[in-house]
């Protein structure tokens, strides 16, 4: 151990300690924040990695022969969905599951009734388990209200850690004692490895013969337990699998696919992880075609021994640069010290990748989002997933809503006040200034609304947009 660094680390490990953090968080963050003294820059370049190949990855089409092998492992496969996000971007201080999103519907909502029609279909009441974070779990449990796990024994939610914030200046634990809450970060949805330790659901899970986990984002509401996908793995004997799809022009924030150079395993690299430099390569679709949807199917039993054997998950880290107060950009500079749950996918021999198709990836990550997935674009099926609309043949329209007005989940719905507008005919939309649009607007091929003026226009019930149109 440096001497330099135990005197810098001493602070954070107290502090942790204070907050009932278990030895094995403080480990871990003392493993990242070594590296980041050490001068990690937490990036991973194009010299350090490749490309990946269609021919290298299994396809979800052509796995139709392992669901009978999935339908015999359900009742060993539990279903975890990463719920630790609050709605900061979209300007809400709660869950982000929470938010509305199909017929009145919130995430939450849905997850619940794609549990319950899963479970009704096979006769498996498998468990289902929410990791949230501090800020996300009181809200989320007095939403999941009587559900519950039934004859699994297992906890319904379990909750993850909180690492302590790193001013900038100075590299000590950030203080800011007008709101102390705001010293410390959410680690990212790496924690859940570690999380799972802690909690004891891990335990829990194996004693009562739980030995797959399908883990997804809470705001992908086409991730839903898949027999073939389940069959494929038990089949296969993999430790880890990732879903990934093909990456369109609008996959650009999340992670892509690739190998490491130094000993050809999978790799993720997520946008946090790409030096400014190569952006352009990173967004290039040609290039790194699959995109990391966040839903992985891992065996528990290697996931333990893991932990046998490491004493941790070592994943990539992440540095994220900040405001000490996110509201605040004059506040004083911190780093937050984070990880992605996909990058432990260089962590497991044998782990795969494999190509889904779209159905099962539709993220919800700003107003834009949001409006394409409540719009006819998207339907509910009789599962409860949310996918695309089989009438849309060609790829989904881009929108982009003026962030003056749309950006905040409220402004947002006080502006689609009804139904949304019809986008399936819809190639663009795109929103300037203040517009209202009440029921039954219908938007074909290329539109575009502008309002320069200060007060907001209404697009009346039954208009059929096309074109652009000037409010003057
Ligand atoms: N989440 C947590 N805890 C955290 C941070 C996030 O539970 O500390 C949850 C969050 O609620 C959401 C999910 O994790 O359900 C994903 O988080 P989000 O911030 O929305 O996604 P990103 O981290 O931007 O991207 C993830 C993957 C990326 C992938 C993308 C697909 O990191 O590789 O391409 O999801 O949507």
């Amino acid at each position: 151990d440096d001497p330099k660094l135990s005197a810098l680390f001493r602070p954070f490990a107290l502090k942790m300690e204070q907050q009932g953090l278990p030895a094995i968080v403080i480990n871990t963050f003392k493993c990242y924040f070594n590296q980041f003294l050490y001068g990690a820059q937490g990036k991973l370049s194009d010299r350090d990695i490749v490309a990946v190949h269609d021919d290298e990855l299994a396809e979800y089409d052509a796995m139709e022969q392992f669901k009978a092998k999935g339908e015999e492992a359900l009742d060993k496969t539990a279903v975890i969905k990463l719920n630790g996000g609050l709605g900061t971007s979209m300007g809400l201080e709660s869950a982000k599951s929470l938010i509305p999103v199909k017929e009145g519907l919130s995430f939450l909502d849905l997850i619940l009734l794609q549990a319950k029609t899963v479970r009704t279909h096979y006769g498996v009441d498998f468990p289902q388990v929410f990791m949230n974070s501090f800020k996300t779990h009181m809200d989320t449990m007095l939403k999941v209200g009587d559900f519950n796990n039934g004859t699994t024994g297992i906890d319904l939610a379990f909750l993850q850690h909180r690492y302590p914030k790193i001013m900038a200046k100075d590299h000590t634990p950030a203080s800011w004692p007008q709101n102390p809450e705001l010293e410390w970060n959410p680690p990212g949805h790496g924690d859940i490895y570690t999380a799972m330790i802690t909690s004891g659901i891990l335990d829990a899970l194996l004693d009562k013969g739980y030995i797959y986990a399908f883990i997804s984002n809470s705001d992908n509401l086409g991730a839903i337990m898949n027999r073939r996908l389940l069959g494929y793995m038990v089949h296969h004997n993999l430790p880890f699998l990732m879903e990934v799809a093909r990456r369109t022009d609008q996959d650009k924030k999340g992670g892509h696919l690739c190998r490491l150079k130094k000993n050809r395993q999978l790799a993720l690299r997520e946008v946090a992880q790409c030096p400014d430099t190569e952006m352009d390569s990173f967004c290039d679709i040609e290039k790194y075609k699959f995109f990391n949807t966040n839903s992985i199917w891992i065996d528990l039993r290697i996931l333990q021994s893991v932990f046998v054997s490491h004493r941790m998950m070592p994943l990539d880290l992440i540095i994220n640069p900040k405001s000490l107060d996110p509201r605040d950009p004059s506040s004083p500079k911190v780093f937050q010290l984070e990880t992605a749950m996909g990058s432990a996918i260089t962590n497991f021999l044998n782990a795969q990748a494999v190509i889904v198709p779209r159905k099962r990836f539709a993220p919800v990550k700003t107003t834009n989002d949001l409006l394409l997935v409540m719009s006819d674009c998207f339907v509910r099926t009789e599962r409860e997933t949310i996918i695309p609309n089989p009438d849309r043949v060609t790829s989904m329209p881009s929108i982009s809503l003026d962030s003056r007005h749309y950006k905040k989940i409220d402004a947002f719905l006080a502006r689609f006040p009804k139904n949304p507008p019809s986008l399936l005919n819809c190639d663009s939309l795109v929103v300037e200034g203040d517009v209202l649009f009440e029921q039954d607007v219908q938007c074909i091929g290329d539109v575009r609304l502008v309002n320069p003026g200060p007060n907001q226009v209404v697009v009346k019930a039954g208009s059929v947009l096309q074109g652009e149109t000037l409010f003057a």
